[in-house]
């Protein structure tokens, strides 16, 4: 089986606190064996009481526990992983609720030793009896207690499960700009990944990977990011933060799309001030996209003040219409011999 880089890929949500009980139970009551009518009874009705919650203790822990186990250590994360982490459900969280679980497992076992041992020295069949529901009666409360504990880990790793493959061995680039730029339909240009399709203006709120194979270079992921607004990190909400967590540790070359139109929403100074800001706080090389130039002849000026604007930051810039096609051979050619370069680049240091 190849190892998928998503580490949380396999991360097994857990059944709710109600879900847990009702099949632990369930299994627990179902079909008493046949009494014998011969043999020692109470034998009998202490192996019963004792199978019973031996059946609940067994079924909720090896359920909890496979829980635990099938989640990463946190520690052995890659940054890009664990920052994702941190951004999506936060690392204390997420070790507080896990944390939960394994004490919801080890005392559930504990008390299903305890009592199975009182059943074990008892003669009498209604003080088993007792002791089996005390014994299943303190086993729902410790379940009950980490009910906040689980719907958060129900909440939090379906999401961790779905962030896409990001594979460090190939070359990536990233696409980023502030909102409607036209991020995603420049994606599903360029590579295999299926638009997402919604019948309103469908805004990405996670990281979408695509691939495509470029002459010269191999196989390249591109990434899709959210939109940026133009603000501070500490105002920058959990959607906005997955594209800094890309920009942050993903390296690669970044694609940053302009919408000199201003239809996207968002002001030309609002989208150059964030430009700025990306070339000041990121190291990764930029490249500058204008795009939507298939409407260029209703905004000539626009059009004009932010090729001016790039020129004078001494930015490298491609224009394009991402929805029409227009200028993507050349974007692409534009991203072949960055990453062309930067990979003989780096044999020549490693050479050197
Ligand atoms: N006219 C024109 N419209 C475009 C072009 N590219 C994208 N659009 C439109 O711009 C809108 C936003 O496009 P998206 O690709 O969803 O933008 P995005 O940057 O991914 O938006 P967020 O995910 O919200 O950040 C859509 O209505 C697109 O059809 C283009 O080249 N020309
Ligand atoms: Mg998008």
């Amino acid at each position: 089986m190849i190892e998928l880089p998503n580490p949380f890929r396999r991360a097994v949500v857990p059944l709710s606190v109600d879900e847990l009980l009702d099949i632990s139970f369930r299994r627990a009551f179902k079909k008493p064996k046949p009494m014998s009518r011969r043999g020692d009874k109470i034998a009998i009705y202490r192996s019963r009481e004792i199978s019973r919650i031996q059946t609940i203790s067994d079924t909720v822990v090896s359920r909890l526990d496979k829980v635990v186990k099938s989640f990463p250590s946190v520690e052995r994360l890659d940054p890009f992983y664990r920052e994702l982490l941190d951004v999506l459900a936060g690392v204390d969280q997420v070790k507080h609720a896990l944390g939960a679980v394994k004490w919801a497992s080890k005392t559930i076992s504990r008390i299903s030793r305890s009592y199975i041992s009182k059943i074990n020295w008892t003669e009498d069949p209604e003080r088993m009896a007792t002791l089996r529901r005390e014994a299943t009666g303190r086993i729902s409360s410790v379940l009950k207690r980490i009910k906040p504990e689980v719907d958060f880990l129900r909440e939090v790793i379906p999401k961790l499960r779905n962030l896409p493959d990001l594979d460090p061995t190939l070359p990536s680039v990233i696409i980023a700009g502030m909102p409607n730029t036209g991020k995603s339909t420049l994606l599903s240009k360029i590579t295999t990944k299926e638009p997402e399709i919604a019948p309103y203006p469908f805004t990405t709120k996670g990281i979408i990977i695509g691939h495509r194979d470029l002459e010269g270079v191999g196989r390249v992921q591109f990434i899709d990011t959210p939109g940026l607004l133009d603000r501070p990190l500490s105002k920058r909400n959990r959607i906005e933060m997955q594209a800094i967590v890309a920009l942050k540790h993903v390296g690669g070359l970044v694609l940053y799309l302009l919408d000199p139109t201003e239809t996207c929403g968002y002001t030309l100074d609002e989208q150059r001030s964030l430009f700025k800001d990306i070339v000041a706080n990121f190291s990764e090389e930029i490249v500058a996209v204008i795009n939507k130039m298939d409407l260029e002849s209703d905004y000539p000026d626009k059009f004009s003040e932010i090729r001016d604007f790039l020129v004078r930051e001494g930015a490298e810039f491609v224009e394009i219409s991402a929805e029409r096609g227009f200028g993507i051979e050349e974007l692409l050619r534009t991203v072949r011999s960055k990453l062309g370069g930067r990979q003989i680049e780096d044999s020549i240091s490693s050479i050197g």
